[in-house]
């Protein structure tokens, strides 16, 4: 799972979206248009299909794999790819990686001296990090490649020098789905992906306005200038946060680590998806943290609280470099959510909940979800698509002092356009009382329910304890809904002296 908040869709069997890739590169982030001119890259032709930007610092293709459309223009039409494998070429290459995966650092190593292919196989970057996440639960020093960090830290005896981040290049190689890997870890978001802004922003609003025209609507919204007392912005930033706390360890992905090995990693990292780091814990770990910042009055009330220790998990410090991010899902346990940047900026897209994004596929029970396999690739292959949808995502870049509304129920992906510093929590209000508690009663609720290890009874101890806090409340809101179901089916007087089917009048004047 990309995400360490435990979700109510937990991403499952990524796949890529295959494309014969026809790409013109530019190593450098600048105008695509002056560059063009001035041909940086062998890949180039003039057939252009489409048009990227490579982050500053990207290093030419480890390995020198190509796109798939590039070997037609190859006169062989050899494939290195093909000869290495031998039998094993009829195999995609996702089944050749997820074989490559059971075996261990060595024979990784004595596999890629066999041949081109199973030299390019056997160093691909996820591969390593896997081993290298499966082995350090307390961390690890990154040391510019995957592969270098797991070879300086389990075998010592070997020349860690010897081991270049791009090593050999092969030719005549080509492959979508290792160049796809390639080139989203390198990518800059293109400046097209940012450029819709369509949430509604308010300042200043009262705590009743933000119900009335926000939270009771379930609509996004983003706040301006809510935080702007908070400790945390002042004084947040790496060199503090690592005077603070930089030797105690915090979430990231499936390992704790330093927060200092975390940024030494972050300054480094160059791939699809960046490790994120993500604590639930944070304010035990480190109580100054808690104190630093104030939830804002419109999310004051959070009835989860009446669980005190019991509650599942809600607020999460979120730190990550350019590129880091959350792919889509839909917030735990039917909660609703605030986010504040406090450093840096994040890009937002979010789809309400009777919408579900493209490319990303739930499973019936809502347990899991299908989605491309990184952020960016989802941009490269999915966005578009939302240009021709009448009803748009809505869509928002949130900068430090800023926090957006997320209402339950909507699905949203977020992607740091800069190293990044947040707050966010989760919360159950009146206004969403009922859906959380519908949640917590699913049948399989012992799957969908997350932050918690008690799934099952979650539902029969948050019930009592709200009939004992705050007595009559659940039954006063089940009423209430019930009026506005009836209110809602309710012919007006004009639909019930129309016969709307058959679109004309009973009767006239
Ligand atoms: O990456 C982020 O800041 C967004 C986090 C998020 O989507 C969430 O907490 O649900």
């Amino acid at each position: 799972m990309l995400k360490c908040k435990n979700l109510l869709l937990k991403p499952s069997k990524r796949k890529r979206k295959r494309k014969n890739i026809n790409i013109t590169l530019f190593p450098r982030k600048h105008n695509i248009v002056s560059e063009k001119q001035d041909p940086p890259n062998p890949l180039e032709d003039e057939d252009v299909e489409e048009c990227f930007s490579l982050k500053t610092s990207a290093p030419s293709h480890s390995h020198g794999v190509q796109p798939l459309g590039n070997l037609y223009f190859n006169p062989s039409s050899h494939n290195s790819r093909n000869t290495g494998l031998g039998n094993l070429q009829t195999l995609t290459d996702e089944l050749v990686l997820e074989i490559l995966g059971f075996l261990s650092a060595t024979h990784l190593g004595v596999l890629s001296t066999v041949s081109k292919s199973f030299y390019v196989f056997s160093n691909h970057e996820p591969i390593w990090r896997n081993l290298v996440l499966e082995n350090s639960e307390d961390g690890f020093l990154y040391n510019g490649s995957w592969k270098s960090t797991y070879v300086a830290a389990y075998m010592p005896s070997f020349p860690v020098s010897s081991i270049g981040s791009s090593g050999l290049k092969v030719r005549d190689f080509y492959s979508d789905y290792l160049f796809q890997s390639w080139l989203c870890a390198n990518l800059e978001m293109k400046p097209e992906w940012l450029e819709r802004d369509n949430i509604q922003r308010r300042r200043g609003i009262s705590v009743d306005d933000f119900i009335l025209n926000f939270e009771e609507p379930n609509k996004p919204v983003l706040l301006e200038g809510c935080v702007d007392n908070w400790v945390a912005l002042e004084k947040w930033d790496r060199e503090y946060l690592v005077e603070m706390c930089g030797d105690l360890r915090f979430s990231v992905g499936p390992v704790e680590m330093k927060l200092e090995d975390y940024f030494r990693y972050s300054d480094q990292a160059r791939e699809e998806r960046p490790l994120y780091l993500f604590d639930p814990k944070f304010a035990e770990k480190v109580p100054r943290l808690g104190l630093d910042y104030e939830v804002p009055a419109y999310f004051n009330e959070d009835l989860f609280g009446v669980l005190g220790n019991e509650r599942p998990d809600y607020r999460w410090i979120i730190i990550g470099p350019a590129g880091s991010g959350s792919s889509f899902h839909i917030d735990p346990n039917s909660t609703s959510a605030w986010n504040a940047v406090i450093k840096g900026s994040k890009k937002w897209v979010l789809f309400p909940p009777d919408l579900v994004p493209p490319g990303v596929h739930p499973s019936p029970d809502g347990a899991e979800v299908a989605c491309p396999v990184s952020i960016i690739e989802w941009f490269m292959n999915f966005y578009a698509a939302t240009k021709e949808w009448k009803k748009k995502p809505i869509e928002c870049v949130c900068k430090a002092g800023e926090v957006i509304f997320v209402p339950n129920g909507w699905w949203h992906l977020v992607i740091n356009l800069e190293d990044s510093i947040a707050i966010t929590q989760n919360f159950v209000s009146r206004r969403n009382l009922l859906n959380v508690l519908d949640f917590l009663k699913r049948p399989n609720a012992d799957t969908l329910v997350s932050g918690t290890r008690d799934r099952v009874n979650l539902y029969d101890k948050f019930k009592n304890a709200i009939e004992t806090s705050f007595p009559g409340t659940i039954d006063e809101l089940v009423l209430k809904a019930e009026e506005k179901k009836a209110q809602q089916k309710k012919p007006s007087f004009w639909e019930s002296v129309t016969d709307s089917r058959a679109g004309a009048f009973k009767f006239s004047f």
